[in-house]
């Protein structure tokens, strides 16, 4: 498979954790590229649990390179905070397994504030973030005034950098009647921390050409999914970032022509956290089977996950701009033992039926979807290790998808344990 991206397809938590730990055996370099500490995944590995949010789920396995890639945002304290963890359940974390891209920006104690401020306000739209201070670090990323790893070398940096910030962030806070920042305080905070942090700072671009030249392999792993794409999803309500697996090479410092394979990670019904517009969404009696049969619970935030059908037409979209390969598709026993099951195939609108996503925000919510009804089945699908314990009727759902989205079903995954995942021809 050479150098794998794995991005979601939906609306994030489609079962990516899994299918990613699967991967990471097999590779020598794990690599983030986008998003921060509002990812998060549990892995299993030899009976122990591992909660992940913006460690690369390298670090867990020994002898491998995570790499967090200049692509990402970086919580400094949040990251000291989940290597204390991992280190207290006997994870060993050391430069030469953690890689920290030098040009990647870092999220400020007063970027969580305003993420939290702006959720809270009466006015304006109400995203539902994880609040975590992602959106207004990238904000201070594109905006040319973020403080970056690399900066942290130097306190007369730090304080320049953070004048420069505070300029902006203060005019703010003082528009919503907040006190300002004390610089003074933030260089105090950020340098007590740097000498822990500094250790871990790389040129990831040259590790990643090392990596090549070795022929060693790469795994790029990809937070939230392509619905939540700041550019290709439900603006504006998605993340911050590209999260499609183009941005796998600009988040990272390898070349595109070093990605080879693209596995979009695909859950067999539709989930989403957050506000925003959801075609499929079912708030009745089918939500709630999905939504407890399925564990719909964020893993940052707890929060409930809307729930809903199938939506081909979403995914295919998805798969076709991020350049996915072949899907992982996931949680597919969730639906065994409903009689009907279906799947969105168009949406009507304004009197005809169109086979895409209109990006305007009041065209996503009028839409109206058109739904090809399939016969479920009685038989379970839990922990299915071969095509041939699947049901005749799972089959020609799982035939049907791909035929609809236009990209074959490389993997199916049929239970959180790594054994249950059936490899398809
Ligand atoms: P933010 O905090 O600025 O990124 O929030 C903006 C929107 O993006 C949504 N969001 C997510 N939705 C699903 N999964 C997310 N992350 C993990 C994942 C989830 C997990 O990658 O699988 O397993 O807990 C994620 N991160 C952000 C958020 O709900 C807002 O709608
Ligand atoms: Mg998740």
């Amino acid at each position: 498979m050479g150098n794998v991206v794995v991005v979601g397809s939906q609306w994030g938590d489609e079962g990516k954790g899994k299918i990613v730990d699967w991967l990471s055996e097999r590779a020598d370099v794990v690599a983030r590229f986008q998003g921060g500490h509002n990812a998060g995944h549990t892995l299993v590995v030899d009976g122990k649990v591992y909660k992940l949010s913006l460690l690369p789920s390298g670090i867990v396995r020994g002898g491998k390179i995570s790499i967090i890639g200049n692509g990402v945002v970086v919580d400094p304290w949040a990251l000291l905070s989940e290597m204390d963890t991992l280190r207290g359940q006997g994870v060993e974390i050391s430069p030469a397994s953690l890689e920290l891209a030098a040009n990647a920006s870092l999220i400020m104690p007063y970027h969580r504030e305003l993420d939290a401020l702006r959720e809270d306000a009466t006015k304006g739209v109400k995203i539902g973030t994880t609040r975590r201070g992602i959106g207004p670090a990238y904000e201070d990323k594109v905006g040319r005034r973020a403080i970056r790893v690399c900066d942290l070398q130097s306190r007369s940096i730090v304080e320049a950098r953070l004048e420069v910030a505070l300029t902006h962030h203060n005019a703010l806070r003082r528009g919503l009647g907040h006190d300002p920042i004390n610089g003074q305080k933030i260089a105090d905070d950020l340098m007590s921390i740097a000498d822990k942090i500094l250790p871990y700072m790389s040129n990831a671009w040259r590790t990643l050409e090392a990596a090549k030249n070795a022929g060693k392999r790469v795994l790029f792993e990809g937070a939230q999914g392509t619905l939540l794409d700041v550019d290709h999803g439900t603006y504006p309500f998605v993340t911050s970032s590209n999260t499609i697996a183009g941005q796998a090479a600009g988040g990272t410092g390898m070349g595109p022509g070093s990605l080879d394979y693209i596995l979009g990670i695909t859950k067999a019904y539709t989930t989403r956290v957050g506000a925003g517009p959801f075609p499929t969404e079912q708030e009745n009696e089918i939500g709630e089977f999905l939504g407890t049969r399925g564990h719909e619970f964020g893993v940052v935030t707890g929060r409930k996950r809307r729930c809903g059908w199938f939506d081909a037409v979403l995914v295919r979209q998805s798969l076709t701009i991020g350049g996915v390969t072949g899907i992982a598709l996931t949680k597919l026993d969730v639906l065994d033992g409903l009689e009907e099951i279906k799947v969105c195939v168009g949406y009507k609108h304004k009197g005809e039926v169109i086979d895409f996503l209109p990006y305007g925000m009041e065209d996503q919510i009028a839409i109206e979807p058109v739904y090809e009804v399939f016969e479920g089945w009685t038989e379970t699908t839990f922990g299915a290790r071969s095509w041939a314990d699947l049901p005749a009727t799972a089959i020609k759902y799982i035939r049907r998808i791909e035929e609809l989205i236009g990209v074959p079903v490389a993997l199916l995954s049929t239970s959180p344990e790594r054994e249950d995942t059936i490899l398809v021809k």
